[in-house]
């Protein structure tokens, strides 16, 4: 037993420096006498890289003898920000790393931030794959999530004259000392069926490992990113044509496959690439999986006791088509037999009730890709049909409504594909749109609701030490860290003045850490006393960020209009908006347009002050969020009810005790069953409600105030006529969001919460019961839920 502990590294200052130094030497090249913040961060990820193999190969080994059922997670889209501090803390080594830093005359705050932004997804359902693979490796499961090794991530945002503009993410510029290339883990990828493509040969898939360590504990499983490359089979034909250089520049074409992610446009569908990229994943990861199932066993009708596959929406649904092929066409099955075992594997997730978010491909498209797929789906169709003629007798219109195949034969919709295939649907809400009603009538043994959550070690952990210390303290333990539950133990404290005062504390640091990051980004000077309002999220109609700016309008309105006496009562607000749009999406471009106009206007006001600031950060993403949601007191989840599938932001939020200001809608409806609503600000109108506003006529939909603002946008009072009056059109002729509706209940709610503000006793306790209720809204719970009622596995826990 010695002698196996003495093979592993030391995590003693002293020997973590020795190292660092030598990384910088030998793996940086850099003199260790003379090196930079950057390489004393590429020197520490290295030592840190060397501790996290160490367990992973134990791990790996581990699972390997044991041979438990395992959960392989498909998503074509994770985003894992940086990955510095958070492989510290849950390998525990975070102060050793911090003291060996400063002996060095580094401070280990600061080489973090020299870390890019890992940003392979695109919002909520990327960051969720994140969270979930955090729990799963920390509450040990074996488990292995598959991804795509996009060389460009989601855009950068770039801010000029208030547009936005895209910019390239090319986030491997700077080495990534988080994966482990395989260059021996490869698969080949084939499109058009048997036919080779004309512009370049063949793809192969490249392996790259990003070890995922749990925290308080051994175990450290694999996200396995695919690269795409040409292949390594010589094309002898082009090569004795002579036209050398031209054959070696097409095959380099395949690279292209995994070169950039889709922004998330729900409308931008159909795109040959796409469907590429999706195949490519699926064939990639399909082919791992069943050579590591193929190690150990030489029956595939154990399959559903080893294996689990869940779909992370309907992003990499033809794994159910390519499994099929692999069983009949490669391993020789008879049709039914393969089925039954497809049947008993798949679990797919939806993340989205808007039903244009519906992924359709194009029959053409896939006929001609994947010829084999499209006539395995066929099949599949063809005896789910006949199956549910049984069931149903022929009523034609229910027919082709469940139909696979869309009437008039030009669209393929996968989810429902993905519901006739799957053992299991998992919802993200309590109701889905018309189609999922069909087969929920019939199958309803199908149907699961998750609650989604986040994990509390890069939400609190990482993102807010102080807050970590002080909770720990007054719990008496760090054990909620990985036992999330016992947050409910602050609670019995939220009256205490003691820990009022020293929560109170705790976030007028974190908010000065942000007042900081907002000047510097924005040359925008902010008072500490007044309250931090955010939203941050994806800009989206439904997510109603010009609600909030309407909301900002009609405040500073409202103190442009007063006596200077009463300016005085006014509760001072700093507004933070921050978020991307898609690069097509016009109508949240002129969102973000507007908000830089209005804050223009509001920030040079000298009648308004420090009463009112609007700000925008730039270039929203994970870590940016590890700086502002700390600080914030107040954040907005305001989406139209009915139309947000869960939402996680909110859950960072309450994690971190700022309070919500929200709509009933997906998560936050739970959130308030959960600490209760008096301790959040909920408005507008309800699920139920929205059906009867939509039928009413626009005018008797719109409030005054709301008129008012509406008409000072019209009207140019912030510059951009012209820009904005699509903008102003659509709230006031259609308002398909329902801003009109809600406008009177939102300004309610936001004096509310001046009201509360003004009480900082009452507020800092509103703000204890927040994070004293989010036990339920971590991915640890959701992650257990999908263990055992899910996937049907079990804890596999590498011993130490
Ligand atoms: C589709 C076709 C072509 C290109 C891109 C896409 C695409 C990409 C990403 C479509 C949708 C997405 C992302 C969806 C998403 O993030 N949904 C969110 O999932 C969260 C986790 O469940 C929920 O909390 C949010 O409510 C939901 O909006």
């Amino acid at each position: 037993m010695f002698e196996m502990m003495d093979r592993f590294l030391k995590n003693d200052p002293i020997s973590l420096q020795k190292d660092i130094l030598n990384h910088v030497e030998y793996t940086v090249a850099r003199s260790r006498f003379n090196f930079d913040d950057f390489e004393a961060y590429q020197g520490l990820s290295h030592s840190v890289r060397d501790r996290l193999i160490e367990r992973w190969h134990d791990t790996q080994l581990y699972f390997k003898r044991k041979d438990p059922k395992r959960i392989y997670f498909l998503s074509l889209e994770y985003l894992m920000g940086r990955s510095l501090s958070n492989s510290i803390i849950n390998l525990g080594i975070r102060d050793e790393c911090a003291e060996a830093l400063s002996q060095l005359g580094f401070e280990f705050e600061v080489l973090a931030e020299q870390e890019g932004d890992a940003a392979l997804g695109n919002g909520g359902l990327a960051r969720l794959s994140a969270c979930q693979i955090d729990s799963l490796a920390t509450m040990d499961y074996p488990a292995w999530g598959y991804g795509l090794r996009y060389q460009y991530g989601l855009f950068r945002q770039v801010i000029l004259d208030g547009y936005q503009h895209e910019q390239p993410d090319y986030w491997l510029n700077f080495g990534n000392p988080w994966e482990i290339e395989r260059v021996h883990v490869t698969y080949p990828v084939k499109f058009y069926g048997a036919v080779e493509e004309e512009d370049f040969n063949g793809v192969e898939a490249v392996a790259y490992d990003n070890p995922i360590p749990g925290y308080g504990t051994r175990n450290t499983i694999t996200l396995r990113l695919w690269a795409a490359k040409p292949s390594d089979l010589h094309d002898m034909e082009s090569y004795n044509t002579g036209d050398y250089i031209n054959a070696v520049v097409n095959r380099q074409k395949a690279e292209t496959i995994s070169s950039v992610l889709y922004p998330d446009d729900r409308s931008y569908q159909g795109k040959e690439l796409r469907l590429k990229q999706q195949y490519f994943f699926v064939s990639a990861s399909i082919q791992d999986i069943i050579r590591r199932f193929k190690d150990s066993h030489d029956n595939f009708d154990v399959l559903p006791e080893k294996v689990a596959l869940q779909l992370n929406d309907t992003h990499p649904s033809l794994a159910i088509a390519e499994v099929m092929r692999i069983l009949v066409d490669e391993e020789n099955f008879e049709w039914n037999r393969a089925w039954d075992i497809v049947c008993k594997i798949f679990s797919f997730t939806t993340h989205t009730v808007v039903s244009e978010g519906l992924e359709k491909i194009p029959i053409d498209l896939l006929g001609s890709l994947l010829p084999r797929h499209l006539e395995i789906i066929y099949e599949i169709n063809f005896n789910f049909v006949e199956e549910l003629k049984k069931r149903i007798g022929l009523d034609y219109d229910r027919l082709s409504r469940m139909s696979i195949i869309e009437e008039g034969a030009v669209k393929v919709l996968l989810k429902h594909h993905d519901l006739v295939n799957c053992y299991l649907l998992v919802v993200m809400v309590g109701t889905f749109d018309g189609d999922a009603v069909d087969f929920y009538e019939l199958w309803p043994q199908k149907f699961q609701y998750k609650t989604n959550g986040v994990t509390q070690r890069r939400w609190i952990v990482v993102s807010n030490p102080s807050l970590c210390a002080l909770i720990s303290k007054w719990l008496g333990t760090e054990a909620w860290i990985r036992n999330v539950d016992l947050l409910t133990g602050l609670r019995e404290h939220a009256a205490d003045t003691n820990l009022q005062q020293e929560w109170k504390m705790v976030r007028k640091v974190n908010k000065m850490r942000l007042a900081e990051y907002i000047e510097a980004m924005s040359g925008v000077k902010v008072s500490l006393d007044a309250m931090f309002d955010v939203q941050i999220k994806r800009i989206h109609e439904y997510k109603r960020q010009l609600l909030n700016i309407l909301g900002i309008i009609h405040r500073y309105d409202c103190i442009k209009n007063m006596k200077e006496s009463d300016r005085r009562k006014v509760v001072p607000r700093v507004c933070i908006l921050g978020g991307k749009a898609a690069p097509g999406y016009e109508a949240a471009k002129k969102i973000i347009k507007l908000c830089h106009a209005v804050a223009e206007k509001i920030n040079d006001d000298s009648d308004v002050g420090d009463l009112l600031k609007l700000v925008f950060i730039p270039d929203y993403n994970v870590s940016v969020a590890e700086l502002v949601i700390p600080g914030a007191d107040l954040s907005q989840h305001v989406s139209t009810a009915g139309l947000e599938a869960s939402g996680t932001g909110s859950m960072k939020f309450l994690m971190n005790g700022c309070l919500l200001l929200a709509t009933a809608d997906g998560s936050t409806v739970e959130i308030s069953e959960e600490i209760g609503a008096e301790n959040m600000f909920l408005f507008g109108a309800k699920v139920h409600e929205v059906p009867a506003l939509h039928e009413k006529e626009p005018d008797a939909k719109v409030n005054l105030q709301f008129a008012r603002v509406v008409r000072m946008v019209r009207d140019g009072y912030f510059g951009f006529q012209d820009y904005f009056k699509s903008l102003c059109d659509e709230v006031e002729d259609n308002d398909f969001y329902l801003l009109g509706s809600d406008f009177g209940s939102y300004l309610e709610a936001q004096a509310a919460a001046d009201k509360a503000f003004v009480d900082q006793e009452k507020w800092t306790r509103m703000s204890i019961l927040s994070t004293a209720g989010s036990g339920r809204f971590s991915s640890d719970r959701t992650i257990e839920e999908y263990a055992d009622k899910t996937w049907g596995i079990e804890p596999c826990r590498c011993p130490f």
